[in-house]
C-alpha cells in the first residue's frame, strides 16, 4: 500500500517536473500563429497584459524554437501604436513569409470609424522591424473583422479568411498588401460548420465562432476554427479547394482549460504536424490572462482528425542546445516566478521575481571534452547576497556553479561574471538556473550565459 502511494506521488510530482505546457511562462500569451522559416519554428502570439479583467492587449510577440522544448523570447515586435489609424485591441494575428518579406496580418480597433479592421505590416525579418505600408486598413467591412489567417497555395495564390460571427474570404494579390475581387461571405451551413447546440441564434446558425486557420495536407484543405456556444472548443472543416465549399469534420479539441476562448495554429515542422492553442493554465490564468500550448497533431488514414486533449506537452527535444554558444537567458524550457522584459541595453532579458525562482534549459550537449567554466551577464539592484546557482538535471540537482551577482544598480547596467565549475561536466544534461536573494521582489536580472569548453 505504502509503495502504491509513493508511486502515485512520484507520478504526480513528475507530471509537474516534466510539464512543457504552457510553452511560455514569462508572459501571458494567446492566439498562437506558427510559421516555419529557415528550418526554425516561430510562434507569433498576442499578449494579455498582467492582471487583465478584459481583453487588454497592446502588442504582438514572437517566440522561436529549434527543438520543440526550449523557446526563445524575441520580445514585442509590433504594437497597435505602429498603425496611425488604430487605437487599441492587438488581437489574433498571423505572420506569413513571401519572397524574403514578412507580412503581419493584424486585427485592431480603428480610430477612423470606430470598428474592427485588419491591417498589414511588412518587415525584412521574422522579428521585423515592421511598418504599415498602406497607412489604412487592408480590409474593413463591418463589425467582426478580426482574426485573419493567410495561406499561400502551391500555385502562388494567397487567401485570407477572417471574421466573427461571419466568415469571410478574399484573394490577396502577389504583393500581399492588396486584394482582387470581392470579399466573399462564406455560407454558414450546418453541412459546412455543424449545427450549433443549444438555443437558436440567428447570428450564429452554426458552431463556427471566430479565429479560422487555413492549412493544407495532401491536397486536402483544412479550416480549423474555435466553435461555440462558449466556452469554445476547436472544430474543423475540409474542402478540395481553398475557396470551399467546406464540409464539417468534427471536434479537434473539446472545451477545456480555464479560458472561454481558444485559438488554433497548425504547422508542419521537421516531419511532424503541431497544433498550437491557448488556455488559462498559468498561475493567475483566466479567459483574459491566457497562455499558449502545443500538442502533436495526427491524422487518420482518411485525413480525418480524432479529438485531442490538452496535455503536459512535448517533453522530448528533437535537437540539442550548444552550451558553448552565447545562449539567451530568455531561451527557456520551463520557469517559475520569472518574467521577461526588453530594453535598449540588453534586448530581451529576464527578471527573477522572488527568491527560488528558476529557469531551465533542456537537452544541453556538453560533448566529450566537457565544460570547465561558466559565465553569465547578470545584474541586481540589491546590495545583499544575490546568487545564481547552476544545477544539473533538476531544480534540486547537483550545483555545478554558483555566481555572486554584482550590484549593478539597474537593468540598464550589466556585468559579465565568470566562475570555474565545481566538477567537469560532459554529455547531455538539463540545466537549471536558480536565483536566490533576501529581497522580497525583483531579485536579479539575467541576459545571457555560456560555458567554456575544456582544452
Ligand atoms: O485574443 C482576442 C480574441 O479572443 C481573439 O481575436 C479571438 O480569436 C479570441 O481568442
Amino acid at each position: 500500500m505504502k509503495k502504491t502511494i509513493l508511486n502515485l506521488c512520484l507520478i504526480a510530482y513528475s507530471g509537474i517536473l516534466f510539464s512543457q505546457n504552457p510553452i511560455i511562462q514569462t508572459n501571458y500569451t494567446a492566439d498562437p500563429a506558427p510559421m516555419v522559416y529557415n528550418d526554425r519554428l516561430y510562434v507569433y502570439t498576442t499578449h494579455d497584459e498582467d492582471d487583465s479583467t478584459w481583453f487588454v492587449m497592446n502588442d504582438w510577440k514572437v517566440y522561436s524554437t529549434n527543438d520543440m522544448v526550449n523557446w526563445t523570447d524575441h520580445g514585442s515586435i509590433l504594437s497597435y501604436k505602429d498603425f496611425d489609424w488604430a487605437k487599441r485591441d492587438a488581437w489574433a494575428a498571423q505572420c506569413v513569409e513571401r519572397n524574403g518579406k514578412f507580412f503581419m496580418y493584424v486585427p485592431m480597433w480603428s480610430k477612423t470609424n470606430n470598428k474592427g479592421a485588419i491591417g498589414v505590416a511588412v518587415g525584412d525579418s521574422p522579428f521585423g522591424p515592421f511598418h504599415d505600408p498602406l497607412g489604412k486598413p487592408l480590409v474593413q467591412s463591418e463589425w467582426g473583422d478580426i482574426d485573419p489567417t493567410v495561406f499561400i497555395d502551391d500555385d502562388g495564390q494567397a487567401y485570407m479568411y477572417w471574421g466573427n460571427p461571419k466568415l469571410k474570404m478574399v484573394k490577396l494579390n502577389q504583393d500581399m498588401i492588396s486584394y482582387s475581387g470581392n470579399i466573399v461571405e462564406v455560407p454558414m451551413t450546418a453541412e459546412s460548420f455543424g449545427k450549433r447546440d443549444g438555443k437558436e441564434n440567428p447570428e450564429r446558425p452554426t458552431k463556427y465562432e471566430e479565429g479560422p486557420w487555413l492549412y493544407k495536407r495532401k491536397n486536402l484543405y483544412y479550416l480549423f476554427w474555435p466553435g461555440g456556444p462558449l466556452p469554445e472548443f476547436i472544430g474543423y472543416s475540409t474542402s478540395k479547394s481553398a475557396q470551399g465549399p467546406w464540409k464539417y469534420g468534427g471536434i479537434v479539441m473539446p472545451t477545456e482549460g480555464k479560458s472561454f476562448t481558444n485559438h488554433p495554429g497548425i504547422v508542419d515542422f521537421r516531419g511532424k504536424t503541431y497544433f498550437f492553442y491557448h488556455n488559462g493554465a498559468l498561475p493567475g490564468g483566466s479567459g483574459f490572462t491566457r497562455s499558449v500550448s502545443v500538442e502533436e497533431l495526427n491524422f487518420n488514414k482518411d485525413g480525418s482528425i480524432s479529438p485531442i486533449k490538452m496535455t503536459n506537452g512535448i517533453t522530448k527535444a528533437i535537437a540539442t542546445v550548444n552550451p558553448y554558444a552565447f545562449n539567451q537567458a530568455e531561451m527557456i524550457a520551463w520557469s517559475e516566478n520569472v518574467k521577461s522584459y526588453q530594453n535598449k541595453e540588453a534586448g530581451v532579458f529576464i527578471k527573477a521575481k522572488k527568491s527560488g525562482a528558476y529557469t531551465s534549459v533542456k537537452n544541453v550537449d556538453f560533448g566529450k571534452k566537457g565544460a570547465s567554466t561558466f559565465s553569465a551577464r547578470v545584474g541586481t539592484t540589491h546590495n545583499s547576497d544575490v546568487t545564481m546557482d547552476v544545477h544539473l538535471d533538476s531544480v534540486s540537482g547537483p550545483i555545478i556553479a554558483t555566481v555572486k551577482v554584482p550590484l549593478t544598480g539597474g537593468d540598464d547596467r550589466w556585468e559579465t561574471v565568470k566562475t570555474e565549475l565545481k566538477e567537469k561536466i560532459s554529455g547531455v544534461h538539463d540545466v537549471y538556473f536558480v536565483f536566490n536573494g533576501k529581497a522580497t521582489k525583483d531579485i536579479m536580472f539575467f541576459d545571457y550565459w555560456t560555458f567554456l569548453e575544456n582544452n
